[in-house]
């Protein structure tokens, strides 16, 4: 297991589109069991391959809460199905430190996905987990939370996450 480094805004590989997997071999589980560890210690709810600079089309989610089992799900080549209703959920990203903004998301998603056994599996999907399975899903397509809010709020956040760079040798 390892900790990977996570990619921070303006790093241009967040906006890479990410490429299907071809077989899920043991490498590609390495990297399911090395993005489980990176997202926990975070800690995370959710974490794409791109956000630690890996453009394959794999996302982890866990919604559990701190005292509750692992929920713990492995999306590859995740295909979102359907989306239904509408939901505003206060969303963070763990590639835009200290921020969290108002989102406008489908309230239900239908997903398909292979699991890290390279089994596919499908799931229908409502709060927090809908919110994440479609936050993960746009970073592979190198779409980013902050492209859904106003111009206004979206250039305030771009030049927080601009002057954080700076100050960073
Ligand atoms: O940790 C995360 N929390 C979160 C909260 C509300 C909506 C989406 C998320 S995902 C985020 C982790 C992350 O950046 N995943 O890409
Ligand atoms: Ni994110």
């Amino acid at each position: 297991m390892a900790l990977l480094p996570i990619l921070e805004y303006p790093d241009k590989r967040l906006r890479q589109k990410a490429l299907p997997v071809e077989s899920v071999t043991p490498d590609v589980q390495q990297l399911v069991d090395d993005m489980a560890e990176t997202m926990y210690a975070a800690p995370g709810v959710g974490l794409a391959a791109n956000q630690v600079g890996i453009a394959l089309r794999i996302f982890v989610i866990d919604t559990a809460n701190e005292n509750e089992p692992s929920q713990f799900r492995a999306f590859i080549n995740p295909e979102i199905l359907e989306r239904e209703g509408e939901l505003v959920w206060q969303e963070g990203c763990l590639s835009f430190p200290g921020v969290s903004e108002n989102i406008e998301r489908a309230a239900r998603v239908r997903v398909r996905a292979l699991d890290r056994d390279g089994n596919p599996f499908e799931l229908e999907a409502e709060e927090l987990l809908a919110v994440a399975i479609q936050h993960e899903y746009d970073h592979l397509d190198g779409n980013l939370m902050i492209d859904k809010l106003g111009p206004l709020k979206k250039r305030l956040v771009q030049r927080k996450l601009q002057k954080r760079t700076e100050a960073r040798p």
